[in-house]
């Protein structure tokens, strides 16, 4: 079995106390970073979203999963991160109001830090009225970014890029994200960009930035 094969099952078992020893293990063994996340642990977390829909794993077996990847993630953050500096600007992220997701949030929040910019992370089940209170105390602020992972809360995104926009602030680029959205969706609530990972997130913030 390959090391990617081994992290990739030591995430769906919930194996939370090997994952960091796995994940070094493959970075010594010189494995991309960056495969070493896709191919071991987020398509690892597929299977876990698929079995939890099929009804073989239930959330108690979801959370130990995540848990899991947390980790291994927290190994592998220096080696994604590399190079980060705080000179394009601030974004402020959080996942939406209803929504506890918070690993692929985390994901682009690393990744548009490592792009340059401070991030102000307001964390899970944010409510609208927070994400307008942290723009109206960071008015530099380039990016608000917004991710969901639920279909029952594409309307808290909704709800939340039309209180940004009514608040009247201004100087700012909204982007979202998160696996049920799509670019009609961002196009509909009058988001400024729109990508499906964590990797093209930091490039759109940029561009949107710049
Ligand atoms: Co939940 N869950 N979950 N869950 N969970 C999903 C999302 C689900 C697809 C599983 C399934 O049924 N197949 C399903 C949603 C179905 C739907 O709405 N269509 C689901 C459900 C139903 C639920 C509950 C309702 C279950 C229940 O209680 N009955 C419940 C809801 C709780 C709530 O939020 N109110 C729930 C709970 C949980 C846990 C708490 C147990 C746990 C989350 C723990 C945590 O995040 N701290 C959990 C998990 C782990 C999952 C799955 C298995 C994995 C999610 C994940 O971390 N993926 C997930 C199945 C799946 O995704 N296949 C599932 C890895 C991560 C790197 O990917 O988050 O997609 P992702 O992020 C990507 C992109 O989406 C994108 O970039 C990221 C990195 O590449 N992206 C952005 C994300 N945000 C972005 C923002 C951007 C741009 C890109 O710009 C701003």
């Amino acid at each position: 079995m390959s090391k990617i094969q081994e992290i990739a099952q030591a995430v769906e078992a919930g194996k939370s106390k090997l994952i960091g020893g796995l994940v070094q293990e493959a970075l010594i063994a010189g494995l991309d970073p960056v495969n070493i996340l896709n191919e071991g642990m987020i398509n690892a977390m597929s299977v876990v979203g698929e079995k939890f829909q099929a009804g073989e794993i239930f959330v108690p077996e979801m959370l130990v999963a995540a848990r899991t990847m947390k980790k291994g993630v927290e190994v592998l953050k220096p080696k994604l991160a590399a190079g980060a500096s705080t000179s394009r600007g601030k974004c402020i992220i959080g996942t939406v109001h209803g929504d506890l997701h918070d690993i692929g949030k985390n994901l682009v929040a690393l990744m548009i830090e490592s792009a340059g910019f401070e991030v102000i992370d307001l964390g899970v089940d944010v409510s609208t009225d927070t994400f307008v209170n942290a723009l109206k105390s960071n008015p530099d602020a380039k990016i608000v970014a917004l991710s969901a992972l639920l279909t029952t809360t594409m309307p808290s995104m909704k709800d939340t890029a039309a209180a940004i926009k009514a608040s009247g602030l201004s100087g700012f680029k909204l982007m979202v994200g998160g696996a049920p959205i799509t670019q009609e969706f961002a196009d509909q609530i009058g988001a400024d960009g729109f990508t499906t990972d964590a990797a093209s997130a930091a490039v759109l913030a940029k561009k949107l930035a710049a």
